[in-house]
């Protein structure tokens, strides 16, 4: 199968996860500027929605939106215990945890990104980021991972999301037990290889 994908996009959390599950995959890169290939191919021939990630399986069928593939990666390697199984109460702690990264963290970083956005909206996600991470800060004392002892696929979309705050000036420092986090799950081998194949290791 084939991730398609942009560096230190939101597409690195299924790329973690791909690591992480051990499984077979082919990296392709996108530029999210021009919505093309390094080839030159059009990708919005491949993803409509012309955004990453988006996983294409090998009779050419397209998956897209985050939290769906990284569930779905988890469960092609279920010894891995990347997501819990589905069905179970834990599942749906999982499944809270992806809806709120992605809808109340990720999608408040990215005014923050774009210039189509003006000052005062950019202030106004910025207060809400500050709000939630504080809150993200609260919910990890005294865990590891996010549901606990065990890492798992929610990990790997906050440590993308979280990572963000280094290039909007958003000082996670400020929260300690989140910045201590963030350094647990970069120092996972598969967070290494998946943050040096991206061009991303400092
Ligand atoms: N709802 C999508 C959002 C994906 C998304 O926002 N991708 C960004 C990068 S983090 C992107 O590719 N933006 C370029 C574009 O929308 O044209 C998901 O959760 O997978």
């Amino acid at each position: 199968m084939k991730l398609y994908y942009s560096p230190a996009a939101c597409s690195l959390s299924p790329h973690i996860v791909l690591r992480e599950a051990g499984l077979p995959f082919e990296l392709v890169k996108v530029s999210t500027k021009t919505h093309q290939l390094a080839d030159g191919t059009d990708f919005f021939a491949i993803n409509p929605k012309g955004y990453v990630p988006a996983l294409q399986w090998d009779d050419g069928e397209v998956l897209t939106e985050g939290p769906a593939i990284v569930q779905w990666l988890a469960d092609q390697a279920p010894d891995k215990g990347l997501a819990p199984p589905a069905g179970t109460r834990e599942r749906a702690r999982l499944q809270e945890w992806l809806n709120f990264i992605t809808s109340e963290l990720h999608k408040q970083f990215t005014p923050l990104f774009s210039p189509a956005w003006d000052d005062k909206a950019k202030a106004a996600a910025r207060t809400v980021l500050d709000k939630r991470l504080a809150w993200v800060n609260e919910q990890l004392q005294g865990r590891d991972y996010l549901l606990g002892s065990q890492f798992s696929v929610a990990d790997a979309y906050l440590f993308t999301v979280a990572s963000w705050g280094q290039y909007v000036q958003i000082d996670v420092s400020q929260w300690p037990t989140l910045a201590a986090y963030l350094q647990r799950v970069a120092a996972r081998p598969a967070v290494q290889a998946a943050l040096e194949a991206e061009g991303l290791k400092k």
